[in-house]
């Protein structure tokens, strides 16, 4: 028995250690705006060992699983003393989730889980269940954590266990591992999810999107992207509400949308990803998309790419949520490269990269949606005209559009 507990021990060691360690490579073809790589960043099976089981032979002589992780996604990230770091959402088998950090030396792989999950403190309003981490660090020198807290609806009856309320919940740390938290955000909307800090301050004040929302998982009346102003963060309330980017009958953000992380600052603008959701007979579907706001007036969006920025493919079709793609974390280097990491079926996390110069190429010169077939053909024939046209053929390019 002994022996036996020690041989698997050891085995899964050896297994874990491996998948610590596994390089990760880009996917061979990119679509010339982002690559995909070949691994997730992070698994259910990336969490310690010592997280899910017991390794005491006396009081686990079976070597059993205690505590099962289902998932591991939505994950904000900063890059924090040359590290890029991500706070997960780990969902256990219990259904609940909470925050842990892992950090990477190059934000592709090597990706390790610090030894505790993050102890986030609670409000007079104990948290059934926190999720969704958007990390900001802000101009007024904290790193900021906003996520959502949801509880179960106090109105609904007992035959209702479904019914819940969802708020933004927020905390502060100078070291991503003490957290201060502090009060819920206050909005004139019933509910909210998907909400964003702003880096900075925006005529001297805190500036937030958030995504007004009805019930809990239909935005209903909530339209879209919505922005408003606190003047404080200790009691951070928002007073007047307005929306941004509005949800747009048949887009890919036609049932609702939300921003992910908080937007780049660039030269030509903020840059934002979001996430958009339409209706299918197979369910929701969950893509990412872009969107470029005004630097100084920074609610008016100057540019917005038609559809899609990212959407699931091949095994990211497939988990819990199916055909989900989800991001709250991207992180900036100083070479102008861009880690964006997703999440896909609300199972795993991976990354993407990219670098500033590519994203804006893709939000100044994608054509904008038109709203309707005829105006996608115009699009379309606009660019098979220029293909076609002299100056689109490479000389000895027999490969060109006209097939010349
Ligand atoms: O299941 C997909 C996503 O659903 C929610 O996002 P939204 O509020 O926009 O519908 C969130 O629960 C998110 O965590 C989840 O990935």
């Amino acid at each position: 028995m002994r022996s036996q507990f020690y041989r698997r021990l050891e085995k899964m060691e050896q297994a874990y250690e491996k998948l610590l360690k596994r390089r990760n490579e880009k996917t061979e073809e990119g679509n010339g705006v982002f690559d995909r790589y070949k691994f997730p960043v992070l698994t259910a099976d990336h969490t310690p060992l010592f997280w899910r089981y017991d390794l005491n032979i006396e009081s686990n002589p079976h070597l059993m699983q205690r505590f099962g992780i289902n998932a591991v996604l939505n994950a904000g990230a900063v890059k924090w003393n040359d590290r890029y770091i991500v706070v997960a959402r780990v969902e256990g088998a219990d259904r609940k989730s909470f925050f842990a950090v892992a950090e990477s030396p190059n934000g592709v792989d090597n990706f390790k889980f610090w030894d505790y999950p993050v102890n986030m403190p609670e409000t007079e309003a104990p948290d059934t269940n926190i999720y969704d981490m958007r990390l900001v660090q802000h101009e007024d020198g904290w790193i900021y954590g906003l996520f959502c807290t949801e509880r179960r609806d106090p109105s609904a009856p007992a035959t209702d266990q479904s019914a819940a309320i969802a708020q933004c919940a927020i905390a502060r740390t100078k070291d991503l591992k003490v957290w201060e938290r502090l009060n819920d955000l206050k909005t004139p909307s019933p509910q909210q999810r998907n909400v964003v800090l702003h880096p900075e301050f925006y005529n001297g004040r805190y500036a937030f999107y958030t995504r007004p929302q009805d019930k809990f998982i239909e935005a209903g009346k909530g339209g879209g992207i919505g922005f408003g102003l606190s003047d404080t963060m200790e009691e951070a309330t928002i007073e007047k509400e307005i929306v941004v980017d509005p949800k747009v009958y048949h887009t890919v953000y036609e049932m609702k949308n939300g921003l992910g992380p908080a937007p780049i600052k660039t030269e030509k603008g903020w840059l934002h990803l979001a996430h958009g959701v339409r209706n299918t007979a197979a369910g929701l579907r969950y893509v990412l998309y872009m969107f470029m706001t005004d630097l100084e007036e920074i609610t008016k969006v100057i540019y917005k790419p038609a559809g899609y920025f990212m959407a699931p493919e091949g095994e990211e079709r497939i988990g819990d949520v199916s055909n989900v793609v989800f991001s709250n974390g991207w992180i900036v280097n100083d070479d102008g490269s861009v880690f964006i990491y997703y999440a896909s079926s609300d199972t795993r996390l991976h990354v993407a990269t990219t670098t500033i110069e590519k994203l804006l190429d893709y939000v100044l010169n994608t054509a904008p949606d038109g709203f309707t077939s005829a105006e996608s053909v115009k699009t379309l024939t606009r660019l098979i005209d220029r293909n076609m046209s002299e100056q689109a053929v490479e000389p000895g390019n027999n490969a060109n559009a006209s097939g010349r």
